[in-house]
């Protein structure tokens, strides 16, 4: 379908892709099976400047928005939503400071951000808080002229590989989520450090980390906006990439459509290429369908985030939870098309559907953008 882009989306998407085919498509399954971070890939991606895409021209980005992004991903997670993921989960990590930080505090992180210099991370998750949000319990107390963080963050993206990590901590327990603040960590800070690297079903060239902080001392200045907004920040963050797994979902499901009908149309059986039986015509059909009606919904939450970024929790859900579920549902249907040879770790479609899992899950899981959408709903015919 036509999408209307302007000549720098249009790049944006020649760009990324042509990065995909020469850089990823090639070591994808290897790096999978040796459940390896992509850092050379990494420092392509640096190399093609997708890094600065989100950045604000005034720190040294291309001042593109949310759909900047979401075309971006989307042409990576075609190649492998491990990668597209570290690339998103940078994005996640610095969106904190963008949104909220002081202006010496973007000077010092935004410019090295675009510039691929250093990646960043978002720590929010831990053992006893991941769906509930406010149920973080790491702690930051003021000494002086600097903040002691105690806390773990679990399951980490970039962890153990970014530079900069925005750590979600309480800084005021008794008040709950309104205690919450957010404080940059970098790497190399005293008292903070890595756990094991985890072992995971899908998106294995991505690093998944613990965060160990065990009286990590900071600067006092690392407080991202003032101390207590946390929470909102959070959320606004969220909303605000979002999206981007909803177009890592559209990527992934592009890919595997594209594999099925490549193999429906080569593989013969009962004397035919089996795309000529209505069984898997109709299959590869809904497949197409589906992954258009997600994009086309993904690309209008996102042009519609970019022009009312006051109002965008509910389409950011909804474009979250409709492109990744149809993921799940069109990668399984890819493997089912290549039937044996679908479930062997020779074709890329077993990878497609063990990464496609993770979209249902991580950033919110697909239970919490429905209810995102349904209090969204709620409110708005009260
Ligand atoms: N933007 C701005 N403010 C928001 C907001 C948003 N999108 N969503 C909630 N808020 C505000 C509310 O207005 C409320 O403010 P007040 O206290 O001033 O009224 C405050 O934040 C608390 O909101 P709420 O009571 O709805 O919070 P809940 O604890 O019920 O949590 C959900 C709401 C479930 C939506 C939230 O916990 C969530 O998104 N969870 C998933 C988190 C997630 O994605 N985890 C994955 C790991 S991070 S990669």
């Amino acid at each position: 379908m036509e999408y209307f882009l302007t000549e720098e989306q249009q790049m944006i998407v020649e760009t990324a892709w042509e990065l995909t085919k020469n850089k990823i498509l090639p070591v994808r399954a290897e790096l999978d099976e040796k459940n390896e971070f992509a850092s050379e890939v990494m420092l392509d991606i640096a190399k093609a400047d997708l890094f600065s895409i989100f950045i604000p021209e005034e720190y040294g980005g291309l001042g593109g928005g949310c759909f900047e992004m979401v075309l971006a991903m989307e042409q990576l997670a075609r190649g492998c939503v491990g990668i597209a993921t570290s690339f998103a989960a940078s994005a996640l990590g610095i969106y904190p400071v963008m949104l909220a930080g002081s202006r010496e505090m973007k000077e010092k992180y935004l410019p090295a951000i675009a510039a691929g210099e250093i990646w960043a991370a978002f720590g929010l998750t831990e053992a006893g808080a991941g769906s509930d949000a406010s149920g973080v319990k790491t702690t930051a107390v003021l000494e002086g002229d600097q903040w002691i963080l105690n806390g773990t963050k679990q399951w980490i993206t970039n962890g153990g590989e970014a530079q900069v990590y925005s750590i979600i901590a309480l800084t005021d327990p008794s008040k709950g989520a309104r205690g919450a603040s957010i404080f940059v960590v970098e790497d190399g800070d005293p008292g903070f450090s890595y756990g094991k690297k985890e072992d995971k079903m899908g998106i294995r060239s991505s690093a998944t980390r613990e965060l160990i902080m065990k009286d990590c001392r900071i600067p006092k200045d690392r407080l991202v906006g003032r101390k207590g907004t946390g929470f909102i920040t959070v959320m606004k963050t969220l909303d605000l990439s979002r999206p981007g797994i909803g177009s890592l979902g559209v990527g992934l499901a592009q890919a595997a459509l594209d594999e099925s009908v490549t193999y429906a149309k080569q593989r013969v059986q009962f004397g035919k290429p089996v795309i000529s039986f209505q069984a898997v015509q109709h299959m590869l059909a809904d497949m197409a369908t589906y992954l258009e009606a997600a994009r086309a919904l993904l690309y209008a939450a996102a042009r519609h985030i970019d022009s009312n970024p006051k109002k965008m929790s509910k389409v950011s859900a909804m474009s979250k939870v409709f492109a990744t579920d149809m993921a799940m549902k069109v990668t399984t249907d890819a493997v089912q098309v290549l039937g044996g040879y679908g479930y062997m770790k020779e074709y890329p479609v077993e990878k497609m559907m063990r990464d496609a899992k993770i979209l249902q899950i991580y950033e919110g899981t697909n239970q919490i953008q429905r209810n995102v959408i349904g209090q969204e709903l709620n409110r708005e015919y009260s």
